[in-house]
């Protein structure tokens, strides 16, 4: 496609140069622009292609960077950073060093607020607007039907309708979340289709008192308010929205540019918080990304001519471990008819989606709910059930005490598995699942486990789900496992004990979850490097309880300790090995590896990022060599 504008515009004041009547050419180039770069360079497709209308009209009406856009997750900002400065640099996006995969304030001045966990743009944005109401800034929040799921986009809404604020909180609804949205807010945007005719006859009157000079603040006012008590009328509920103070528009066709924009000039000024309420198709003007959104949420590399997907071989590859998550939960399911299970709005993520077929009734979409997920889960608990939630890691950070208040005080039987534990790669710092171990080691009653392979994650699961187990979490990464044969008989592991995988006598490396595979390949290499240095290395499998046999072995025998995990370096298992030594008068020297925690771990590959973290087998092999003063 040859482009008329696109090449032109590198701000949004290029933009708001052009005339209206350009403005569906714009979105035709910037849609095209999208997929070019995205069949490349992997990213969030569909989500940005539902929006470039909205991104457009928003970037024409609003005066920014002055006024304040504030995107919720950020996973549709992609024409957003085309039409703001980035256009030259996008082929970086997600990669080391190149753009963020979200939009970021320290990017950008036009991305006004952090961005990738869903659903706190209505109360950042409010924040925004409450802070500017002295100077004349408009603030925008832009969140989709999937993100309203969220408890915290009702807390947002809720304190909207009482401080005094001109917010405008633009509803993206698509009815799609990754996967189908689920719930009840979805079922009440469904129903909230308020008949075309009414917004014509409301958009006549106020088109009618205008042109006659009859329409002043005061007046519209009145308009709405009648047109919202008719609305009201007309449909078979009350509007949620109005009901809490928020005055509601549209919906309205989120593929109109030059409607949108007639929409947006007309709310602009208007006083008080207000929700516009847009219909739109996720992977919009894409055929492929249209007829399977979820798909094409993140595609990866594909042929934008054919729609055609590029897919590594997977072919004598190991699984990823979110398939041997939902493969064994389905075993398991099948043996024991106590088993449920619960996802906040990731079933094809975290393969839960496996379940989902097969057990429909066993299986709970909660929406992106990450809170409610763990107390829901702790009901069912509760009663008896063995719910099994699965959560993102980072994303688990939200029911943080949830998983205190609820599930750990009271010991109830359940496994929180945390999908994407540790470094993520191209998700960047919002996504990395760094935290968990060293926010959730202090807790009591919680169990905590990584396996190191695919076999282990089997065993884990089964025991987790043993009687009278407690809660467990089990902590696995984004990706491929190590085993091909990955199936394996299910069998009960001895809790809090680890396993000494090679045996040494100089020094003593310890390992939790799939990072131990960096020390097994160090330990190769150090066979040939180092030969007159003999290595021991634990994979501790529990980091609570830990095994103290093991921390006493080493520390009695060893001069050298190195430990790894693939979280942050303070408060894990480093910290666990520290605590020990320290109270059992054990002191050899200890080199811990794993995320730092001066700053966040930012975007590019997982190699690249353990690399520079220091928790490849390369800072092992290193380490080591430091140990013995041969370090270059
Ligand atoms: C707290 C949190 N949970 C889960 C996710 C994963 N996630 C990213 S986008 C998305 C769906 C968002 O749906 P919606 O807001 O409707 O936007 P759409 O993609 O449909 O445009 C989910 C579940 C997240 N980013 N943050």
């Amino acid at each position: 496609m040859e482009y008329k504008y696109l090449n032109n515009i590198k701000y949004p004041d290029d933009l708001r140069q052009l005339p209206v009547e350009a403005l569906p050419d714009v979105c035709s180039e910037l849609r095209d622009d999208i997929v070019k770069e995205l069949s490349v360079n992997p990213g969030h497709l569909a989500s940005s292609l539902g929006v470039t209308e909205l991104t457009v009209a928003l970037h024409y009406v609003y005066n920014t960077p002055e006024d304040r856009i504030v995107w919720d997750v950020g996973h549709q900002a992609y024409g957003h950073k085309l039409l703001t400065g980035r256009r030259e640099v996008f082929y970086t996006n997600r990669k080391l060093n190149g753009l963020h995969p979200f939009p970021c304030p320290q990017e950008s001045v036009y991305d006004t607020f952090t961005c990738g966990h869903a659903s706190n743009s209505i109360s950042a944005a409010l924040g925004m607007a409450v802070a500017n109401n002295r100077n004349n800034r408009h603030v925008v929040a832009v969140i989709g039907d999937g993100s309203m799921s969220g408890g915290l986009a009702f807390e947002g809404l809720n304190n909207a309708s009482s401080s005094p604020n001109d917010l405008l909180i633009i509803l993206n609804d698509n009815n799609m979340s990754i996967d189908r949205s689920v719930g009840g807010m979805k079922q009440y945007l469904l129903a909230l289709n308020t008949n075309e005719s009414y917004n014509r006859w409301r958009n006549n009157v106020a088109q009618w008192m205008n042109n006659h000079g009859l329409m002043d603040d005061n007046r519209k006012k009145t308009v709405i308010r009648l047109g919202n008590a008719l609305k009201a009328a007309l449909s078979s509920q009350q509007n949620i929205f109005e009901g809490m103070n928020i005055r509601y528009f549209g919906p309205v066709d989120g593929h109109n540019v030059k409607e949108l924009v007639r929409v947006l000039r007309h709310l602009k000024d208007m006083k008080g918080p207000k929700l516009l309420h847009i219909h739109t198709i996720k992977g919009k003007g894409y055929e492929p990304a249209e007829k399977a959104a979820t798909i094409w949420h993140a595609p990866g590399k594909f042929d934008p001519k054919t729609g055609e997907r590029i897919k590594e071989d997977a072919s004598n590859k190991p699984p990823k471990y979110q398939d041997v998550f939902g493969d064994t939960l389905v075993e398991l399911a099948l043996q024991n008819d106590k088993i449920v299970g619960v996802t906040p709005a990731m079933p094809t993520g975290c393969s839960m989606n496996k379940l989902m077929e097969l057990m429909p009734a066993r299986t709970f979409d909660v929406g992106i709910a990450e809170g409610h997920a763990v107390t829901f889960s702790g009901g069912m608990a509760k009663e008896g059930l063995m719910p099994f939630c699965n959560i993102y890691s980072a994303f688990a950070q939200r029911a943080y005490d949830n998983i205190i208040h609820d599930v750990a005080i009271e010991r109830l039987n359940m496994v929180l598995c945390f999908d994407r534990a540790g470094i993520v790669g191209e998700d960047g710092a919002t996504h990395h699942g760094a935290f968990d171990m060293a926010a959730l080691r202090p807790v009591p009653n919680l169990t905590i486990c990584a396996p190191m392979n695919e076999h282990e994650l089997r065993k884990m699961m089964y025991t987790a789900q043993l009687p009278d187990q407690g809660p467990v979490v089990i902590r696995y990464p984004r990706g491929r496992g190590v085993l091909v044969n990955w199936n394996c008989p299910l069998e009960k592991i001895p809790v809090g004990k680890g396993r000494k995988l090679t045996d040494g006598k100089d020094v003593a490396i310890l390992s939790i979850g799939h990072i131990g595979n960096n020390v097994t390949t160090a330990i190769e290499r150090l066979k040939t490097e180092m030969p007159d240095v003999s290595i021991a290395h634990y994979d501790m499998r529990y980091l609570k309880p830990i095994d103290e046999d093991i921390l006493a072995e080493v520390g009695r025998n060893f001069k050298y300790v190195i430990t790894i995990e693939d979280g942050v370096r303070s408060g894990g298992l480093g910290s666990a090995v520290l605590e020990y030594f320290a109270d059992n008068g054990y002191a050899p020297r200890v080199t811990r590896l794993g995320m730092p925690t001066e700053s966040f771990v930012e975007h590019g590959t997982v190699a690249e990022l353990q690399h520079l973290a220091g928790m490849d087998a390369d800072a092992v092999v290193c380490t080591v060599k430091e140990f013995y003063g041969r370090g270059e």
